[in-house]
């Protein structure tokens, strides 16, 4: 990865693009001060020092371009400084509020670029923060998601893994291995006299513990995943039922094509939107029927594989058209393809139809009767489908994994200690059980971007146990 150097004073918007009351240009960096105060000025033209006004106070002023005579005057604006460490980046940093029109943000820019300060690069702040120690990797990352947070249940994940969650638990699991591997390795200081520091049943108890919690966040990571992307939820059923009206309707939107004609839809077409704060992402599939026709076969393949990928799989059928005996073997058919989604069966253009007939008719498949062309029902199967959710009791106080680079670290942590049991099952000597923590203790820093060294292990070793005082 490339790092620029954090010697430069970087300058950028920190609100989003576009035109609102007022936007927040963010400066960083060893010339902050000097930047700002090269083009701001008192009400009444005076320069002002920033550089002597204590931290995190508000000023006000105007911003000038050029010089005393022939200044013009660019906007007022409302100037918060932040001294060094006590900001964001742990930098001399200036926020400026200014009127929020694309044209004043963008002179403002320019202006502070030709005194000084270049363009940060996508994620420079944050990752300035880093570099200062404000927090690690974990909690960077979580920075960057929170801000691509949709939904409220991502926002709360996010906002709980910056805080430190995540981090700490990790700092717990690599505290405890790290006591693991100094005995080991005393161990072998003492080789000779054939010493046992580490009680071998203890060490495999912590070992087993540390697994199912590691185990615990990998698990996690499946509904971090969900929470963050959307919740798949797939809609089959045979050609004409309605599923492009419905994903139409569910998301109010004219997203996929409707005809009369069976077979419209050949190929999966996806959108996501927010039900009472939880994101789920809609997958319209082709129509399952068995085809001739090359490119509708394809999209009836790609329908099954949605139904494999799905959290749930909304079953929709034209209760018009389509007999209780008939509903039966289609059902079994999805149910094979399933891969632990939760099945719904729904019963569309309910409004050809009188309900307490298609109610009596289809009474055991526990079905919601909808009409997707009339909203009819639509709302009952929204709080369906957020109570599903619901019901995979996700604890959002919990700590959860959201990024796939820590699950993988994870992954790998659990091989490590995977092989620790086995070699410590096959009796191998202490050095080779040693490199195997050690790559354990390397997975599990590469999370929080904490460095190993042996210095680690050596200070873990004379800080606990004092040998020869
Ligand atoms: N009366 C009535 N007609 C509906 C309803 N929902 C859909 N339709 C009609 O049924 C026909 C098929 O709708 P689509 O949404 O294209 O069906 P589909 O399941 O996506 O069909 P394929 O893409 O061919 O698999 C269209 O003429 C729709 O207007 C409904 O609730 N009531
Ligand atoms: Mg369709």
């Amino acid at each position: 990865m490339y790092v620029p150097p954090n010697t430069d004073t970087i300058a950028a918007l920190a609100t989003a693009h576009g035109t609102a009351a007022i936007a927040v240009i963010r400066i960083s960096g060893p010339q902050a001060f000097d930047v700002v105060e090269s083009v701001f000025r008192s009400r009444k033209g005076k320069p002002k020092t920033l550089r002597n006004k204590p931290g995190h106070t508000a000023h006000f002023g105007i911003i000038v371009e050029g010089n005393a005579e022939d200044a013009v005057i660019l906007d007022e604006v409302l100037v918060t400084i932040f001294k060094n460490p006590h900001s964001y980046t742990g930098e001399d940093s200036v926020e400026i509020s200014c009127h929020g029109s694309v044209f004043i943000q963008q002179q403002l820019l320019q202006l502070l670029y030709r005194h000084g300060c270049r363009p940060a690069q996508p994620g420079e702040f944050t990752l300035r923060a880093f570099l200062n120690g404000k927090f690690d990797l974990s909690q960077a990352e979580a920075v960057a998601d929170l801000i691509a947070s949709q939904s409220g249940a991502a926002h709360q994940v996010a906002m709980q893994q910056m805080r430190g969650g995540f981090s700490n638990k990790i700092q717990i699991l690599r505290d405890e291995l790290m006591n693991f591997a100094s005995l080991i390795e005393l161990e072998l200081d003492f080789s000779e006299e054939d010493v046992e520091f580490a009680n071998r049943d203890e060490l495999r108890q912590l070992l087993w513990k540390i697994q199912r919690l590691i185990q615990r966040l990998i698990d996690s990571f499946e509904v971090g995943n969900v929470i963050k992307n959307g919740i798949p939820v797939a809609i089959v059923g045979k050609p004409n039922a309605g599923k492009s009206t419905l994903l139409n309707t569910l998301l109010d939107e004219e997203r996929a094509i409707v005809s009369d004609i069976p077979g419209t839809t050949r190929d999966t077409i996806e959108d996501e939107i927010t039900i009472d704060g939880v994101l789920f992402r809609f997958i319209d599939t082709a129509g399952l029927r068995s085809t001739t026709d090359t490119i509708e076969s394809i999209g009836v393949s790609r329908s099954l594989e949605q139904i494999r990928q799905s959290a749930i799989v909304i079953y929709l059928f034209d209760v018009h058209e389509m007999t209780r005996a008939e509903l039966m073997p289609a059902l079994d058919e999805v149910k094979s393809y399933i891969n632990g989604a939760q099945l719904l069966v729904v019963g569309n253009k309910i409004d050809k139809e009188d309900i307490a007939t298609a109610q009596r008719e289809f009474a055991e498949f526990d079905t919601l009767f909808i009409s997707a062309k009339e909203h009819y029902g639509i709302d009952d199967l929204q709080q369906k489908l957020v109570s599903l959710f619901d019901s995979r009791t996700v604890n959002i106080t919990e700590t959860i994994v959201t990024n796939a680079r820590h699950a993988d670290a994870l992954r790998r942590t659990n091989g490590a200690i995977e092989r620790i049991i086995n070699g410590m099952g096959m009796n191998i000597p202490g050095d080779l059980l040693a490199q195997d923590i050690r790559e354990a203790l390397v997975y599990l820093s590469e999370i929080t971007g904490q460095q190993i060294t042996s210095d680690d292990l050596l200070g873990n070793i004379f800080g606990k146990f004092c040998i020869g005082k």
